[in-house]
């Protein structure tokens, strides 16, 4: 693919954008729902292609789902309504996809055969297979089981008590899904509070979890009802709006239907901690999830320190927040946040290797990165997202406060969390 000519030297940006539907909300609606008892409606699912690739694992797995755009109808029969898929279960790019995907097939009596595509293959599952195999799922694949493709075959889960090594979402919900399937209470121990969509989502389709502090426990043998879902915009996907509202010239936006679950908030947190010029109204909680509106104007940012249990509640947000502080007065740290380096891309080398090419000044460190911010136009460049949809999202905001002409390559990785991205980007234009 040829690649994309990126707007440059933008000097307003005005207007409104809708939010998507937040990502690993939409995951987790079909999935609940596919366990559920009865009919589950999703509005405002994201329609990107991570979200498409769980749908289509569940059709797979015998679950009638219907998507008109972004309402979906999944016709739920149970966590034993679930069946042998005849063809192995493909989940694109997605990492939210196979890993609790594991969890839920850990407690089902057939076999299964999970791959994904090239940046799938390069991500760690021991940190899934190793508790799960614990609690009784025979996991096979590369590697003693690290890399896919994996086999599993599940059934007869006992509960665990499980101390994770890494502050990881997705673990945390692979081993609560596996639970909910388990004869007894299941506990997972978190080293930093991370997103907490699957236990505000147990309770939504009427089940019990409990949570003290960073350990979570649920009870096996639990029945969830299908129910309404209806999900907030993504604030991950907010975050290049906010970031390009705050450096662009003359910068104006409104982003509406924004989810604020505190577990997610962390670039809020940073964009008050560097001065942004930010109101947030309209806090409501729909739902079960909390969401507001979010205005932000042109800033004079200052730089700032990013680490400790912050890292969790932003680190998707890294790639933009790394360009925000590229445009601050003095030094911005980002430490803890090794857990980078094992995403679609690794991202302290991706973020690091794209902004140089475009002038920022900007060292990767084993567990972060070091911005010295010189409130600075970009020059011009041919970067890459590397297949990363986070990286070629950030490169195009990057590109409107360049002054030569910038070239994307692999722009359409975009598509796997925000389809109409360019489209929306440019109605501000
Ligand atoms: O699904 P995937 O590919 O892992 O997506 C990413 C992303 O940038 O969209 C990470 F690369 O988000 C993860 C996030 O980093 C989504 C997620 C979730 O929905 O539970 C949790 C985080 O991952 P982890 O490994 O920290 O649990």
């Amino acid at each position: 693919m040829e690649a994309k000519k990126l707007k440059t030297n933008q000097k307003t940006l005005n207007g409104k954008v809708v939010v998507p539907g937040d990502k690993s909300i939409s995951h987790r609606a079909v999935m609940f729902g596919s366990i559920a008892s009865g009919v589950t409606t999703i509005e405002h699912f994201l329609p990107g292609e991570d979200c498409l690739s769980t749908i289509s694992c569940f059709k797979n797995l015998g679950v009638d789902i219907e998507r008109d755009g972004t309402k979906v109808t999944v016709y739920g029969n149970g966590l034993s309504g679930l069946k042998e898929p005849n063809a192995v279960l493909d989940v694109g790019n997605s990492g939210t996809t196979i890993r609790l995907l594991m969890g839920i097939l850990s407690g089902q009596p057939f076999h299964s055969v999970l791959i994904g595509d090239d940046s799938i293959a390069k991500r760690p599952m021991t940190r899934v297979t190793l508790p799960l195999a614990q609690m009784g799922a025979r996991i096979s694949g590369r590697n003693k089981a690290e890399f896919t493709p994996l086999s599993l075959s599940g059934g007869d889960l006992k509960a665990i008590e499980y101390k994770l090594p890494v502050a990881s979402a997705q673990v945390k919900s692979a081993i609560l899904l596996a639970g909910l399937q388990a004869d007894g209470v299941t506990t997972v121990i978190e080293p930093e509070k991370t997103r907490d969509h699957t236990e505000r989502m147990i309770q939504m389709f009427g089940g019990e979890v409990k949570t003290d502090g960073n350990r979570v426990s649920v009870c096996g043998g639990q029945q969830l009802a299908g129910t309404h879902v209806r999900v907030p915009g993504d604030i991950s996907s907010a975050a290049f709006f906010l970031v390009a509202g705050a450096i662009v010239p003359n910068g104006s936006i409104e982003l509406t239907n924004v989810g604020l679950n505190p577990t997610r908030t962390g670039i809020i947190d940073v964009l008050k901690q560097m001065g942004a010029n930010m109101v947030i109204e309209e806090e409501q909680t729909e739902a079960t999830e909390p969401i507001g509106t979010i205005k932000i104007q042109s800033s004079t940012l200052k730089g700032t320190v990013i680490s400790g249990d912050l890292i969790p509640r932003l680190i998707d947000e890294i790639p933009v927040i790394a360009l925000l502080a590229t445009q601050a007065e003095g030094k911005t740290v980002i430490k803890d946040a090794a857990e980078l380096k094992v995403k679609e891309t690794n991202r302290i080398d991706t973020v690091v290797n794209e902004l140089r090419k475009l002038g920022a000044n900007i060292e990767a460190t084993p567990d972060g990165m070091v911005i010295h911010g010189n409130n600075s136009t970009l020059k011009g460049g041919t970067v890459s997202s590397h297949g990363d949809h986070r990286i070629g999202m950030m490169l195009a905001v990057a590109a409107l406060i360049s002054d030569g002409d910038v070239y994307l390559e692999n722009s359409d990785a975009v598509a796997v969390s925000y389809p109409n991205f360019f489209d929306d980007l440019h109605s501000l234009f």
